[in-house]
């Protein structure tokens, strides 16, 4: 006997994706409008954005930046993109070309930064010149650059691609360390105030999986190589555990963050440190700050003046240390 071919939940025709957590197949067109319906739901439930607000998308390279930008751009929505050159080796430089291909095929307007070029150093440079975790170097530098192009551009907000996955492998780290401050921050859209944009995570409702799927139905060609800092670091051991607890027990990945959400955020409001603080502007760059000069024009400074360190470098020091 012959395994019947799964079939779509909505038109049954062949499918091209099975869903445990939605207890469903797909075919494509109806993968693509269930993902366009989850992100619409996403926008609307937390009060995102309206259809005439003008939308800035950092976008990296991989698959889920890519796929926002395109699934707004159907969507009606006003949005450019905001790519950032890390300068970290390879991987920027083959993460940049995708990303340009991108918006040159669909005709998009795409900002770019350089770190090198444009401030003088690079993320590898600046996690041995500040002493910093390489990600916390790479951080801090793309959150003050998205603020400012926000800021400087006129957006009305910043669109983020982090999914479903990202947002409950840091609610599970989070949580493991019951780190209050940073779960009061854990938001889909944090409101602009006090100099900083608007940000939005319009996937949130969308797995990794949903994406890669998406893409691949889509033609969307994206890097397919992880940052090679990334690898092994805690983030990504937090995904494989709630997978495997996926796998056991389907919808409790997208249970814990969504509940999450709707239960425990409204009782952590006004939790968070950075809501209560004071804040000043910085001397050199007018960005705000708790202190004299901000956290990345001291970065800046620091690594600006250090000779250039490869990738690789930053590389053996982790392997080291592990
Ligand atoms: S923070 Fe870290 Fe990512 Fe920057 S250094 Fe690579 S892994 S790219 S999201
Ligand atoms: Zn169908
Ligand atoms: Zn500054």
């Amino acid at each position: 006997m012959t395994a019947q071919p799964s079939r779509c939940r909505s038109c049954k025709a062949p499918a091209v994706i099975d869903l445990p957590r939605h207890n469903a197949n797909f075919c494509a067109e109806h993968l693509i409008q269930l993902c366009h319906r989850q992100m619409a739901k996403a926008i609307d439930d937390y009060d995102m954005f309206r259809p005439t607000d003008r939308l800035l998308v950092a976008v990296s390279g991989g698959k889920d930046s890519l796929a926002v930008w395109e699934m707004l751009i159907e969507a009606g929505y006003q949005a450019d993109g905001l790519y950032i050159g890390l300068g970290i080796g390879e991987y920027s430089e083959d993460s940049g070309g995708y990303v340009r291909r991108f918006a040159d095929e669909r005709d998009l307007h795409l900002v770019t930064i350089d770190l090198r070029e444009d401030y003088g150093y690079d993320v590898p440079t600046a996690a041995i010149a500040t002493k910093r975790v390489p990600c916390s170097a790479c951080g801090l530098s793309k959150r003050r650059l998205f603020d400012k192009a926000a800021m400087d551009g006129g957006y009305d907000a910043v669109v983020t691609g982090h999914n479903l996955d990202d947002e409950a492998a840091v609610l599970f780290g989070n949580t493991l360390r019951w780190e209050v401050d940073y779960l009061a921050r854990q938001f889909p859209v944090l409101e602009a105030r006090d100099g900083f944009p608007k940000k939005c995570k319009p996937l949130v409702r969308l797995t990794e999986r949903e994406m890669a799927a998406y893409c691949l139905v889509r033609g969307i060609d994206y890097v397919v190589e992880e940052c090679p800092i990334a690898a092994g670091n805690r983030h990504l051991g937090y995904k494989e555990a709630l997978n495997a607890i996926e796998k056991q027990s389907p919808g409790s990945k997208s249970a814990f963050y969504l509940n999450f959400l709707s239960q425990m955020s409204p009782l952590l409001e006004g939790q968070s440190a950075a809501a209560q603080g004071e804040v000043d502007e910085c001397k050199r760059c007018g960005a705000p700050t708790t202190g004299d000069v901000c956290a990345f024009c001291r970065l800046v400074e620091k690594s600006g003046t250090h000779v250039a360190v490869p990738v690789e470098m930053v590389l053996k020091t982790r392997r080291r240390r592990h």
